[in-house]
């Protein structure tokens, strides 16, 4: 696995000016797979001069040339998949078929929409006797995730650069391989130099120097609640610009009338895919009470099967926090029908893939988000019941209604306060806007409500 030992700043890989490194880590063998620089508040500081001095020429491209470039980004991807999906499966531990399909799929999918979106989007619109005008809002600090490592930065870089603004990446300590490769393809798609910079570094250094910078017009975070809400402050205090994508605790509502069999099977394949490791995760299963035990009998049995052929947890520290959320579920009286263990391999950071049932509402492992394997199945009276069970924590993020007809399914839908919902199994659309009610977040990723969050307006009466 190749690893620059340099940052991607002003179309060059430059050195770092520390000398710190960050160790990549398979968390399927735990070995060391490449080194990377720790990026400081001075790189960060270079890199946001690099990317104002490249916005105003950015912002002043036709917009069908912006979209000529992100087309050509799509193409890099697309020729350098495979790669993708490796890189991925090397830092991140999912299986290769995974990768391919997700990891890789959907963010080319994801860059293709922001590549038509640039061509078509009205950036200048009527108002009475007044033309309204969509401009870029600046430079943009994005700061990313490891759970989806390449889908986290297109879904802001490519929006970012379709409404012409210049960007900054602070992509996850764990997955910095990834972001490596997304910017060797920005630089093939030949974008102008200083337009996409990125700085590899730790969080509470690089990501909050970022964060913090005054040269940042709009941070766009995805990650922890904690360091959202710390992000969220920073941004306020300086009344600047703030999308945030946050945790979820996503409820799959199987209504009476359901194929329960297929509601069942999908939903224990949606929480243990990517090892649990998605926001937007149907965590919490509802079942009604009469066929609740079917359900988790069901439950379990899709549980065992995975094995772990669902990968591992991305670190030490996740596996021992999706750990303590196992040891919460059981001494607050969960009822454990499938794993609950560590694997029994001797290195990696796996964990078997987890059902509880008996979970009330109240319990932790029905309130927190765990981010790993771990399904709750909890049992309800009636549709109010399940509605308020649903609704009853602070996110709001997904979730996924079930029913033998349609119109049920989305009459329920309607009434959950949650930004997604998937209606009999759904399928994944990148125009579908993403994002939170909610402590989920602020603001929405994807489609042209996700170009929208990089875009001001200005109005000129006539
Ligand atoms: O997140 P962090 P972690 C949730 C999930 C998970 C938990 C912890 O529940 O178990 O968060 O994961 C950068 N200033 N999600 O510790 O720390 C960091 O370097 C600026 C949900 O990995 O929030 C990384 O790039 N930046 C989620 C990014 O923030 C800072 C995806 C996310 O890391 C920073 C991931 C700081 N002070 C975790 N501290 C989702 N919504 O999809 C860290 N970072």
């Amino acid at each position: 696995m190749k690893a620059h030992d340099g940052l991607y700043i002003d179309g060059a890989w430059r050195p770092a000016a520390g000398q710190d490194v960050i160790d990549v880590v398979n968390p399927v063998d735990e070995q060391v797979i490449g080194q990377v620089p720790a990026g400081t508040a001075v790189d960060v500081d270079t890199a946001v001069r690099a990317a104002r001095a490249a916005f105003p020429a950015w912002a002043a491209t036709p917009p069908a040339e912006r979209a000529a470039r992100l087309a050509a980004l799509r193409d890099v991807l697309v020729a350098r998949k495979d790669e993708i999906a490796e890189t991925v499966t090397a830092e991140l531990g999912s299986p290769l078929q995974f990768s391919q399909n997700v990891h890789a799929a959907v963010p080319i999918a994801v860059a293709g929409s922001y590549a038509e979106l640039a061509a078509t989007y009205a950036f200048e619109e009527k108002a009475g006797n007044s033309t309204v005008y969509l401009e870029p809002v600046g430079v943009v600090g994005a700061i990313t995730p490891w759970n989806y490592p390449l889908h986290q930065i297109v879904a802001k870089v490519a929006p970012a650069l379709a409404a012409g603004c210049a960007v900054v990446l602070k992509p996850a300590e764990d997955t910095p391989l990834t972001a490596q490769l997304f910017a060797e393809a920005v630089h093939e798609a030949g974008l102008p130099a200083g337009v996409f910079n990125l700085v590899t570094g730790l969080g509470p250094v690089a990501g909050q120097a970022l964060a913090e910078h005054p040269g940042v017009d709009l941070v766009s975070f995805t990650g922890s609640t904690a360091v959202g809400r710390q992000i969220g402050a920073t941004a306020g205090a300086a009344i600047k610009k703030v999308a945030l994508e946050l945790g979820g605790k996503s409820a799959n509502v199987i209504l009476p009338s359901a194929d329960l069999a297929k509601a069942v099977n999908v939903g224990v394949a949606n929480v243990m895919s990517n090892s649990g490791q998605t926001c937007s995760a149907w965590t919490r299963m509802l079942v009604h009470r009469d066929q609740y035990e079917e359900a988790v009998g069901l439950a379990a049995t899709a549980a065992a099967k995975y094995g772990d052929r669902i990968g591992p947890v991305v670190n030490a520290k996740q596996r021992a926090r999706v750990l303590g959320y196992i040891d919460k579920g059981l001494a607050e009286g969960a009822r454990l029908v499938a794993g609950g263990t560590e694997s029994p391999r001797e290195q990696g950071y796996f964990i078997s893939p987890t059902v509880f049932a008996d979970v009330t509402p109240e319990m932790t492992i029905a309130q927190e988000e765990i981010f790993g394997p771990v399904l709750a199945i909890l049992r309800y009276e009636d549709e109010e019941d399940a509605l308020r069970i649903a609704n009853g924590t602070v996110y709001g993020l997904a979730g996924a209604v079930w029913a033998g007809d349609e119109t049920e399914a989305v009459a329920f839908a309607r009434r959950l306060e949650t930004g997604q919902v998937d209606i009999n199994g759904g399928r994944f659309n990148p125009l579908a806007p993403f994002g939170g009610y909610k402590q989920s977040g602020v603001g929405r990723e994807l489609g042209t409500h996700g170009l929208s969050e990089y875009l001001q307006t200005k109005s000129l009466q006539f």
